[in-house]
């Protein structure tokens, strides 16, 4: 790394303050009609489409700048089919064996199971990757920090903007996911799964649950 380099802030645009409410105000409108769905449409979504989502998901701050993260955006039948047989194989496990009671309950409301249909269903499944180490040019290794909160906030822009594109979206997190470094060929000692970001049209028809979010005053304090 050599010295700091800086360059002019050329992307900021300021808006007056009653534009401000109203922005923050249209987009909270529009990300507040995010749900998560657990049925897909079979019907095909455009590679472009997700390019640029996965373009907005990268401009996400990370530790030191590392980008700690990799996403690998399967559309292929054959590789979704191996990724629904190695998640519904840990999901069985986790439902019948190794989810304690007080988890599965917490569960319960939101109707899910150890089928996983949806894997093979959607037309895009967006494996998220940690990189717990970064390559410099010259070959050497070094460390990544804040791996999970900069992994999170990626997926988070990556759902907003699966989200704005009109796509509807569902987080999986079959666990343990070692088998996506596998199926997905990526690094054991470098990469660690995070999360499933599975994208598509809803089923036509599809219900969600009747959940309710907490209000501002639940959520926050201001002082
Ligand atoms: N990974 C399991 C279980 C599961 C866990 C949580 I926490 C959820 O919010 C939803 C599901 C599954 O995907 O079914």
């Amino acid at each position: 790394m050599g010295p700091a380099k800086f360059v002019a802030l050329s992307t900021y645009t300021e808006y007056p303050p009653q534009e401000m409410v109203r922005r923050a105000r249209d987009f909270n409108e529009r990300i507040q009609r995010r749900r998560t769905v657990r049925e897909f449409d079979s019907r095909p979504v455009s590679r472009e489409i997700i390019e640029h989502c996965l373009r907005a998901a990268g401009s996400a701050p990370s530790g030191a700048h590392m980008q700690p993260w990799h996403f690998v955006a399967v559309a292929d039948p054959a590789i979704k089919a191996k990724i629904r047989e190695g998640a519904e194989v840990e999901e069985l496990d986790f439902y019948q064996r190794r989810a304690p009671k007080e988890w599965l309950e917490a569960l319960a409301p939101l109707g899910t199971d150890e089928h996983k249909p949806f894997l093979e269903k959607a037309p895009w499944l967006i494996a998220v990757f940690l990189k717990r180490f970064s390559r410099l040019p010259d070959g050497r290794k070094v460390k990544n920090y804040y791996m999970d909160e900069s992994v999170g906030i990626a997926t988070g822009f990556l759902l907003a903007a699966l989200h704005e594109a009109g796509l509807a979206t569902l987080t999986h997190t079959p666990s343990p996911m070692g088998f996506l470094n596998e199926i997905l060929h990526r690094p054991k000692d470098t990469e660690r799964p995070f999360m499933i970001v599975v994208a598509g049209y809803p089923e036509p028809g599809v219900k969600v649950p009747d959940l309710h979010r907490k209000d501002i005053a639940e959520i926050s304090t201001f002082l």
